[in-house]
């Protein structure tokens, strides 16, 4: 039977279950990524399973997110990852060589491979036809442990792509498109694959912009063919033995199947403040600019970092808009400062800024208040650059460069008769700089067992989770709405230097809800802890869309909370809650959601038993005095997983 790309990856890498959608499966894992601010956790975790060497075929641990070192938390965590990298057989990527996600797609994601990434844009590798997810850190450390990684078979949605982009439009504006159709809600369990004659003209960096963004659909993943751009690419990059060639059976099924002419895009914005509100350029022009920042695993690619400098040589960035850039690897950096191009950016004015995540993550560059950024990421969360009122527009690396020069939105489209700008025709030289200096190379199994770990006082190992009490009294701490993401739960930002520090990071859970003179959400919560109460928190749609940090699940675990009732919860994020045995329900009638408020006392008779086996159970509000009833749609491994007590200990006692 003709099969599509995702299923045959899956099918040559099926471990455990039935590939039919909808069933849980297990699949092997060949790769493993890991970064700084979930790897101190993932690796803890994982000495605390007391593994010590890794069983994948490549696991690389990149240092790229905590990359500002004020203090002494982010150096500390550096020396643990490089000494635990080379003791546990695992190749490490120094600060300064890039941000993991461009960084793994020149050097190690190879096509048929599975990878699976303690970080949500992992999906970028799909652009090599990796079939590449995102998971939360102790998944990833139990698949760097020879573990298979489990998810539910997917349904796949084909989008086929035709034509050609147009000159101004790009990548970028192709993910837009398809965040315009399908939006980040309701994609839970769907896999994204592309397919059709527009892909032969789209090479493997800009295919990886659109698989990156893909994260924000909430699906699994994206993915790519392997074909002869793919081989170029790996040609290019002196890795040619990776190349296999991989496409769908044709006529292969899809669940769905989304058409896009690449001749119709037009240059499209993520406006304020979510990924998938999505507006044209043209729509928002005269919208005053006060920042431009062009990098982030999205758009920092080679050809996008070219772009933007021969848009802006000869040219200064309009007096009031401050404009900064990050090359997403070494690699992309020692080419524009080779060329010329780098000087072409400094001379317009550019901010030059390392190869890291940096501002995406919030680690500087907050704008003014209510000031709008434009920014070429891929989430524009509020308040995730570190200003409450921010207003950030995602856009193409060329509508970044219009914008940077005219000081407002621009259809970049408009720049040859604005400016008299012609339309830089990029392509990727033949010859690039390949150097894997700043990659270290694990020490041999033989010689790894007398190497020293460095551990600092500040690097803490995770407090395990416990079994679900036999009944449940609860107390409401938080009714928050729609969409709340990861970075709502646990920021990031000024706060990413605490990651290694689950007692101290677990201050700031629910930041952005806190008041001045209030008590916080922590505070709160671990004194209805002290009383025996379990915390409570009542969600809307889209519970923990976002990231992949298990902090967000792991600090509320630390602080008490043993239940979310949500109207539905992201993949990643209800994963991360089962690892940390926090139950993830959902209610039977959503408006009940409505109905219930802070501070409400709630009971749960036999949770303990209905966390086992039950596909329901009852809450009694004894505040407000009526009863409500939720779902709990969990495979038996979940169960087995919460009844252990989270999956750290259902992974000691399997291991036992
Ligand atoms: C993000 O983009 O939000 C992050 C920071 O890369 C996270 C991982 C993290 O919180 O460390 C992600 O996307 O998973
Ligand atoms: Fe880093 Fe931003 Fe990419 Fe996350 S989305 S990995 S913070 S660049």
């Amino acid at each position: 039977m003709a099969e599509n790309l995702t299923y045959k990856i899956l099918r040559s890498h099926l471990i455990e279950g039935i590939l039919e959608p909808g069933c849980e499966i297990g699949i092997k894992i060949d790769q493993t990524i890991t970064q700084d601010a979930t790897g101190t956790t993932a690796l803890l975790l994982f000495e605390s399973m007391g593994l010590d060497r890794v069983k994948t075929e490549l696991s690389v641990s990149y240092v790229d997110h905590n990359m500002a070192m004020f203090g002494p938390e982010n150096h500390d965590d550096h020396l643990y990852l490089q000494s635990i990298a080379k003791k546990m057989g695992i190749y490490h990527s120094r600060p300064g060589n890039g941000i993991c996600h461009q960084v793994h797609l020149e050097r190690f994601a190879a096509p048929g491979r599975t990878l699976l990434g303690s970080d949500s844009h992992t999906p970028t590798a799909g652009g090599i036809g990796s079939l590449a997810i995102g998971a939360g850190g102790l998944d990833v450390a139990v698949a760097m442990g020879g573990g298979a990684f489990y998810l539910t078979a997917p349904k796949v949605i084909g989008i086929q792509l035709s034509g050609n982009l147009p000159q101004f439009v790009s990548a970028k504006d192709v993910i837009l498109k398809v965040l315009s159709i399908l939006s980040t809600r309701g994609n839970v369990g769907y896999i994204v694959e592309y397919f059709g004659p527009g892909l032969a003209n789209l090479t493997v960096p800009q295919r990886a912009t659109i698989t990156n963004m893909g994260a924000e659909l909430g699906v699994t993943t994206s993915i790519f063919p392997s074909d002869q751009q793919t081989k170029k690419f790996l040609q290019n990059q002196q890795r040619s033995s990776d190349f296999v060639e991989l496409t769908a059976d044709h006529g292969c099924p899809y669940d769905r199947i989304i058409e896009i002419d690449l001749n119709q895009l037009t240059p499209m914005a993520a406006a304020p403040s979510s990924p998938d509100n999505i507006r044209e350029i043209a729509d928002l022009r005269d919208i005053q600019v006060h920042q431009v920042i062009v990098g982030s695993c999205t758009n920092s690619s080679y050809r996008d970092l070219m772009t933007v400098a021969a848009l802006l040589k000869g040219k200064k960035v309009h007096s009031q808009v401050e404009f900064a850039i990050a090359p997403g690897s070494r690699q992309v950096l020692t080419m524009l400062s080779r060329n010329g191009a780098l000087a072409d950016l400094i001379e317009s004015g550019a901010r030059i800024l390392e190869s890291s995540c940096g501002p995406c993550i919030g680690q500087g560059q907050s704008p003014g208040q209510g000031r709008v950024s434009v920014r070429t990421f891929n989430r524009n969360f509020k308040g995730r650059t570190g200003t409450k009122d921010d207003q950030v527009y995602l856009v193409s690396p060329e509508t970044a460069a219009a914008a940077a020069l005219t000081g407002q939105l621009t259809d970049p489209r408009q720049l040859p008769n604005l400016l008299k700008i012609k339309f830089p025709k990029i392509t990727d030289p033949d010859s690039l700089p390949i150097d894997d200096g700043m990659i270290e190379t694990p020490l041999p199994a033989d010689q790894a067992a007398t190497a020293k770990v460095i551990r600092s006082a500040g690097i803490v190992t995770p407090p395990a989770a416990e079994k679900p009490p036999a009944n449940l009294l609860g107390q409401v701490l938080l009714h928050c709405g729609d969409k709340i993401t990861t970075d709502h739960i646990m920021p990031a930002g000024t706060f990413l230097k605490f990651r290694s520090n689950v007692p101290e990071y677990a201050k700031y859970v629910f930041n952005c809800f806190n008041e001045d003179g209030q008590p916080t959400f922590a505070e709160k919560a671990l004194a209805l802890k002290k009383t025996g109460r379990a915390g409570v928190i009542i969600a809307g749609d889209s519970y923990g869309q976002g990231s992949s940090r298990e902090h967000a699940a792991l600090c509320p675990m630390f602080l008490g909370i043993k239940l979310v009732i949500a109207k539905a919860v992201e993949r990643i994020h209800r994963a991360n809650l089962v690892n940390f045995a926090i139950i993830p329900a959902t209610f039977a009638d959503p408006a009940d959601y409505d109905r219930i408020a802070t501070d409400d006392r709630l009971e749960i008779e036999n949770f303990a038993q209905a966390v086992a086996a039950a596909k329901t159970f009852t809450v009694k509000n004894t505040t407000q005095g009526f009863n409500f009833d939720c779902i709990l749609n969990l495979s038996d491994r979940e169960r087995a997983i919460l009844q252990a007590g989270g999956k750290l200990n259902y992974a000691k006692a399997q291991a036992q």
